[in-house]
C-alpha cells in the first residue's frame, strides 16, 4: 500500500493518542496516517533568523511528523499576510478586511516553494500527497515544478468566493491556475465546488464536464464533494468520560434549572458573534416574562490575535457583553457568561449536553464542527434544539435544524424563543434526522472517500510514464 503525504500549514498530530484537547480533524488525520504509514508536514510554529530548510522528523503517537521552521518575515507576510488577513476574509466574503498587499503575495509564494523545496526529496514514487487548506493552494505547482509526478489532492477547509469577489485579488487567475496543478480539488458542500467552477467557465474560459471534471489552463482537474465530519464515536466516548459526566453535572447545578444556549466558536468575525449577541439581546428584549430563566454560555478563545481585525473584534465583543449584562442582569442572574478560554474536548462535550439550545450562526463557514458535535453530544430522550445558520456549509445537509439568517436579529430571536418552547416530540424528531446526518458524515468517511478517491482518480496514462522533469506527468488536455 503506498503511503499517504499529509501537509497542512500547522501539524496538529497529538502527541498522546487519546487526544485532550486536539480537535477531531486531527484526531482522524493522524489516526489515516497510522493506517497509512506516511508522514504529517508542515509548519513548526517556530520562527528563525534565517530559513535553512532543516527538517525536525518526530515521531508523535505512532505517526511520523516532519516540520519546517520559518523565517519571522514568512509568518508575517505568508501566514499572517496573505493567509489570514488576504485569503481568510476573501473567502469569507468580507473584502472589506481584505488586506491587498504585494509584499504579502510574494511571501505566500517563498513559502510554497520553500515547503515544496523541503518536502520533494521526502516523497517515493507510490506516495500520495494530500493538501490541507489555503494557506497551500500553490504546492502543487511548485511541487510538479520539482518534477514530483505523484497524485496530489487538494481540500479546502474554508468555503470558495463567488467569482465578483475573487476578482478582487491582482493575480486570481495565478492563484486559480495554480490548483490545476492538483489531481483532486474537493470541497465540502455543492455549493463552495459549484462556485470554483464557475469561476473556471467564466473567468478561465475553461470548460466543465457532467462529472465535475473541469479543463481550463491546458490541464484538466477533478472536482469533488466531502463533507466534513466529526469522530462520532470519540465525541460520545468524550461525553460519556468521567470528566464529560462531570461537567455536565456542574453545568446543571451552575445554572440553577434555567435552559442554557450555548456556543462554541474562535473567535474570527466569520463566525457572527457579533450579530448573535445582539439576537441575544433583541430575545431578552421581546421576552420580558422568560428571558431569567435562560442564560448564553459562549465560549471562544482568541484566535489569530497577531492580526489587528481579530483584537478590535476582541475589544467589541467584550464590550457588548457587558453592556447586554449591566442592562439585564439581576442579582442572581446575568444573562451571558462570555468565557475567552478553551476547554478539554471531553468538557465540552459536557457543555453541549447540559444545554437546551446550540447556537450556531456563522456569516459564512466553510462547514462547522460545533453544529455536529452539539448534535452528537444530545441525550436521544430529551436532546436539544440546533439553531443553525443557512450560511454554515452544515445547513445544506443539517436540514431539520432551526435555519436562520444570522444578520437579522429579529430572526434570531424567534428562533430562540421558538427552540426554548419546542415540544418534545419535535425534538426528538429533529434531533434523530440531524444525528442520522452526523453519523452518515462521520470523519472517517470523510478521510476514507477522500483518499479513496485521489487514488482511483484519472490520470493521463502517458503523463504518469513519462520521464522526470519539470511539470512532466501531468494531466494534459
Ligand atoms: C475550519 C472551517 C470547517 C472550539 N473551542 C474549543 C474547541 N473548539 C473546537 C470545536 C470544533 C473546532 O474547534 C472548530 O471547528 P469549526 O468547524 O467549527 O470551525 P473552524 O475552526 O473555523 O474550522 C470550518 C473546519 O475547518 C473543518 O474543515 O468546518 O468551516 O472554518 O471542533 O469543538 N475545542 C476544544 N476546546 C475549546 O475551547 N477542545
Amino acid at each position: 500500500m503506498s503511503r499517504l503525504i499529509v501537509v497542512s500549514n500547522r501539524v496538529s498530530a497529538p502527541v498522546d493518542p487519546a487526544g485532550g484537547s486536539v480537535g477531531g480533524l486531527a484526531m482522524a488525520l493522524a489516526a489515516a496516517l497510522r493506517k497509512y504509514h506516511g508522514l504529517w508536514f508542515g509548519w513548526s510554529g517556530e520562527t528563525v533568523d534565517t530559513f535553512t530548510g532543516e527538517l525536525k522528523v518526530e515521531d508523535r503517537a505512532g505517526v511520523s511528523v516532519g516540520l519546517v521552521d520559518l523565517e519571522a518575515q514568512d509568518v508575517d507576510e505568508y501566514y499572517n499576510g496573505y493567509a489570514n488577513k488576504t485569503l481568510w476574509p476573501l473567502f469569507h466574503h468580507r473584502v472589506d478586511l481584505t488586506a491587498y498587499e504585494r509584499s504579502y503575495g510574494e511571501g505566500y509564494e517563498r513559502v510554497n516553494r520553500r515547503f515544496a523545496e523541503v518536502l520533494e526529496p521526502l516523497i517515493e514514487p507510490d506516495d500520495i500527497i494530500w493538501v490541507h487548506d489555503y494557506h497551500l493552494i500553490p504546492l502543487a505547482r511548485d511541487l510538479r515544478r520539482l518534477g514530483v509526478r505523484n497524485r496530489i489532492g487538494f481540500f479546502l477547509h474554508t468555503p470558495w468566493p463567488v467569482r465578483q469577489l475573487l476578482v478582487t485579488l491582482p493575480h486570481h487567475r495565478r492563484l486559480v491556475e495554480s490548483m490545476f496543478d492538483y489531481d483532486l480539488v474537493g470541497f465540502h458542500t455543492r455549493e463552495w465546488l459549484d462556485l470554483f467552477r464557475d469561476y473556471v467557465a467564466a473567468e478561465a474560459g475553461g470548460t466543465l464536464t457532467g462529472n465535475d471534471g473541469m479543463a481550463a489552463f491546458g490541464r484538466r482537474v477533478q472536482g469533488g464533494v466531502f463533507p466534513i465530519g466529526i469522530d462520532v464515536d470519540g465525541f460520545l466516548q468524550a461525553c460519556n468520560s468521567p470528566l464529560g459526566v462531570r461537567t455536565y453535572d456542574r453545568m446543571l447545578s451552575s445554572t440553577a434549572f434555567r435552559s442554557l444556549i450555548v456556543g462554541v466558536d474562535r473567535l474570527d468575525y466569520s463566525k457572527g458573534l457579533e450579530e448573535r449577541l445582539l439576537g441575544y439581546e433583541q430575545f431578552l428584549k421581546d421576552n420580558p416574562a422568560i428571558r431569567s430563566e435562560v442564560l448564553l454560555l459562549q465560549v471562544t478563545p482568541i484566535s489569530r490575535d497577531e492580526v489587528d481585525t481579530y483584537q478590535d473584534m476582541r475589544g467589541r465583543l467584550d464590550s457588548l457583553a457587558g453592556r447586554i449584562n449591566g442592562a439585564y442582569a439581576e442579582m442572581d442572574w446575568q444573562p451571558i457568561r462570555y468565557l475567552n478560554r478553551t476547554y478539554r474536548r471531553d468538557q465540552l462535550a459536557g457543555i453541549y449536553r447540559a444545554a437546551r439550545v446550540g447556537l450556531v450562526t456563522p456569516l459564512r463557514d466553510g462547514m462547522n464542527l460545533v453544529a455536529k458535535e452539539y448534535v452528537c453530544a444530545q441525550n436521544p430522550e430529551d436532546p436539544g434544539v440546533l439553531i443553525l445558520s443557512r450560511f454554515a456549509g452544515a445547513a445544506a445537509e443539517m436540514t431539520a435544524a432551526l435555519i436562520v439568517n444570522p444578520f437579522s436579529r429579529e430572526e434570531l430571536s424567534d428562533a430562540i424563543q421558538r427552540a426554548l418552547t419546542m415540544p418534545l416530540a419535535e425534538r426528538r424528531q429533529r434531533w434523530s434526522a440531524l444525528m442520522q446526518v452526523v453519523r452518515d458524515t462521520d470523519v472517517s468517511t470523510w478521510r476514507d472517500a477522500y483518499v479513496s478517491a485521489l487514488r482511483q482518480v484519472e490520470i493521463d496514462p502517458a503523463g504518469t510514464a513519462a520521464p522526470g522533469g519539470p511539470g512532466s506527468g501531468r494531466t494534459r488536455v
